[in-house]
């Protein structure tokens, strides 16, 4: 008999769901809201498997679904998977890494590019009928090119992101991780340094670490403090790696320049929040690894961890490997 499969994603192609189809019974699961969600949580009562990208995997969930084998993750962050509540229940769970790399990298690029030049705050004047010849200083930006880059989280999105700005913009890069990045530091040159010196140096911070216990709110008020005033501020991790009102305050303060985010303490972000009046706010719907290729790349690496956890292999992608250890 085929494993159970429950896919809980809006949109998953139809190429996805036929390669999980040839060895799994698969119910899928475009929305979950008040209508779907009973008959989802019925349909995970005898599931092996679920796929999903950010649905809460936690122990209301998991006490829901007691013949779980693997949950896994379209995604390469998995901040909404309870890691410590899997293992101890003996259930693989696995994420994205790798395929994303260079289209999050390019949405960042983007973003600094968008935030400097003042992109679409000078696109709607244009479009608005605003341009007159006399136009001048006023629409000038910051340069990109040969400008200092701070990166938090050199993962592979932030090597991908050096890279991008190291041989295309002749930009000094700093960094701060967990741990050391020789190969950045020999290919790219770039100089690791405390959290404090990187916003004190950088033209551009850019905030691309997972969200995790430790890393909430980690960039809050001193952090806008420290950086220059000409300073712009990006993030592509979670909205809850940073001290959002700090955030505000800071902008309002012209404590820093501007700000290009990807990511909101509430998402969708709700119509009210005052980052979305400020003109020096380049905002976009959470889209850093959203193209048509990626995404695709991204499900079907998640639907190959499935079912390779599904047939008693360790998943190439692995989070919670050592709950694992002496059992595969
Ligand atoms: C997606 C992401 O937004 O991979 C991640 O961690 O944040 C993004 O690629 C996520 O998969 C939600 O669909």
């Amino acid at each position: 008999m085929k494993p159970k499969v429950v896919v809980a994603y809006n949109k998953v192609s139809p190429r996805v769901l036929d390669f999980l189809s040839e060895s799994c019974e698969v119910t899928n699961f475009e929305r979950l809201d008040t209508e779907s969600l009973p008959s989802f949580y019925e349909t995970l009562r005898d599931a092996q498997g679920l796929l999903t990208s950010g649905v809460k995997v936690d122990s209301a969930l998991l006490d829901q679904a007691p013949d779980l084998k693997i949950v896994s993750n379209i995604a390469v962050g998995y901040d909404n998977f309870q890691i410590p509540e899997l293992s101890k229940r003996k259930i693989m769970a696995t994420n994205t890494p790798g395929v994303l790399n260079d289209t999050v990298a390019d949405t960042v690029m983007g973003l600094i590019l968008a935030a400097a030049r003042r992109i679409p705050e000078l696109n709607q004047y244009v479009k608005r009928g605003q341009w007159n010849a006399d136009d001048g200083v006023n629409l000038y930006g910051t340069d990109v090119h040969h400008k200092v880059l701070g990166i938090i989280g050199m993962g592979g999105i932030g090597t991908a992101v050096a890279k991008r700005a190291h041989f295309g913009f002749d930009m000094p890069i700093l960094y701060h991780n967990r741990s050391r990045h020789v190969e950045a530091e020999q290919t790219l040159n770039a100089v690791y340094c405390s959290l404090e010196e990187l916003c004190k140096q950088s033209d551009f911070v850019v905030l691309l670490t997972p969200l995790t216990p430790q890393t909430v709110k980690l960039i809050g008020e001193k952090h806008f403090n420290w950086m220059k005033n000409s300073g712009i501020f990006i993030n592509a991790s979670r909205g809850a790696t940073v001290d959002e009102a700090a955030l505000i305050q800071a902008l309002e303060n012209k404590e820093i320049l501007a700000a290009g985010l990807d990511v909101f303490e509430q998402e969708p972000v709700s119509p009210d929040n005052k980052l979305l009046t400020m003109d020096n706010v380049v905002a976009v719907p959470h889209i850093g690894s959203a193209t048509h290729e990626t995404r695709l790349k991204m499900a079907m690496l998640a639907a190959e961890n499935l079912v390779s956890g599904l047939q008693g292999k360790m998943p190439p992608n692995m989070i919670n490997r050592e709950a694992f250890e002496n059992l595969l």
